[in-house]
């Protein structure tokens, strides 16, 4: 187990990062991403993490504003209070504060970074990493039409990206799906509905069983296990879950009802990195294989996103994109990049990324330290 940390303080900070192009999913565009960055001031030096809230609650209940009260008033205080505290402790601290995983998840990512810099090992390593370069999917948002549509895919598979996810929502699916289908008939291709659908489409969502898609992700509500397991039954598409995994025990009783034949694995979903870590472990062994999910990470979740990817239960392309999918410039040193449809694993301390301080300050919109 790593050691403990003496954290002397934690610092907060609200980050607008503007995107390079819009992104659009069944729950809104969104032009900023929105995060705070976790800042952990150790007696032997700082660590990072991120927060990975929006400004509004429609991908989860979870958002920047109830994110920042919790962690002001409730989370930090009760990290602060030990005088030191190890990072497979963090979640057991804040486990009598309910839910707000995207937070806890943060602010464990922090405490993390800061003891595996002192103890001078990476993240990958830490967690078991297999894999020195992973295959890098990218995910590409409702366009204005299924012509746009196979244009944007199309230049990401010249970019190099090996899979390719759509968003879709009623209205935007079997059209969009059967266009970049037609124009690309060989290419790894899933689609992603963020919980757009109720079981009353059920013609619709086996209307995809005929484009040999990858996975259908999410289709119905992030409550709705039972009704993910019923769908099952009916459709030959293989579904995977997304936002009803919010913990290692969701992803067992979704194995157990056969609601998800593929999870994608998001930290920040579940409350850190050590919980997707034990998803894995559970996926692994029960032959289900999972994927890395992504939420528009800065370039500090991301390297940490490419740590876990490189796991061995791993087996599916992730949403581990270069970070110029997304920004036009990073709050990392130097941001993850696609070489030749992968992305590298970091291999240096921690995370494996150094905050870019200057670039931090710009995309800085409030900030607060708790001593
Ligand atoms: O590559 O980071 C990425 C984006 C992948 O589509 C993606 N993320 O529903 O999975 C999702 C979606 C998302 C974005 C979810 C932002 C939550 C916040």
């Amino acid at each position: 187990m790593l050691a403990a940390v003496r954290l002397e303080g934690v610092e907060l900070r609200v980050v607008h990062l503007p995107l390079v192009t819009p992104f659009t999913t069944s729950f809104g565009t969104q032009t900023v991403r929105e995060a705070i960055v976790v800042r952990a001031r150790t007696s032997d030096g700082d660590g990072w993490g991120e927060i990975v809230t929006q400004e509004a609650p429609v991908y989860s209940s979870e958002y920047t504003r109830g994110a920042w009260d919790v962690a002001e008033r409730f989370l930090v205080p009760a990290l602060l209070s030990p005088a030191a505290v190890a990072p497979g402790e963090v979640a057991s601290i804040l486990h009598p504060f309910l839910g707000h995983r995207m937070v806890k998840a943060g602010l464990e990512l922090a405490v993390l970074d800061a003891a595996l810099r002192t103890a001078g090992q990476s993240l990958a390593s830490h967690l078991g990493a297999t894999n020195t370069r992973i295959p890098s999917g990218v995910s590409v948002g409702i366009q204005r039409d299924p012509s746009a549509l196979v244009d944007a895919v199309a230049a990401y598979l010249d970019a190099g990206y090996v899979r390719i996810k759509i968003k879709i929502e009623p209205g935007r699916d079997l059209g969009d799906t059967a266009a970049v289908r037609a124009a690309f008939p060989g290419i790894p291709l899933q689609v992603d509905a963020n919980s757009a659908y109720t079981l009353d489409d059920i013609d619709t969502l086996a209307g995809l069983d005929r484009f040999g898609l990858l996975m259908v992700e999410q289709p119905l509500g992030d409550d709705d296990l039972v009704d993910h397991a019923a769908l099952a039954r009916r459709i030959s598409t293989p579904i995977c879950l997304d936002e009803s995994i919010t913990s290692e025990k969701a992803a067992r009783d979704a194995l157990t009802l056969g609601a998800a034949a593929v999870i994608n694995v998001k930290a920040g979903r579940v409350g850190g990195y050590l919980e997707a870590l034990r998803i894995h472990d559970l996926c692994r062994a029960a032959g289900t294989p999972v994927w890395c999910g992504g939420m528009l990470e800065t370039g500090i979740g991301r390297a940490a996103n490419a740590a876990l990817a490189a796991l061995p239960g791993f087996t599916l392309p992730g949403d581990v994109s270069a970070s110029d999918r997304f920004y036009a410039r990073d709050i990392v040193i130097d941001p993850i990049a696609l070489d030749d449809g992968h992305v590298r694993v970091p291999t240096g301390p921690g995370i494996g990324a150094d905050v870019d301080e200057a670039a931090l300050e710009e995309v800085t919109v409030a900030r607060l330290d708790l001593r």
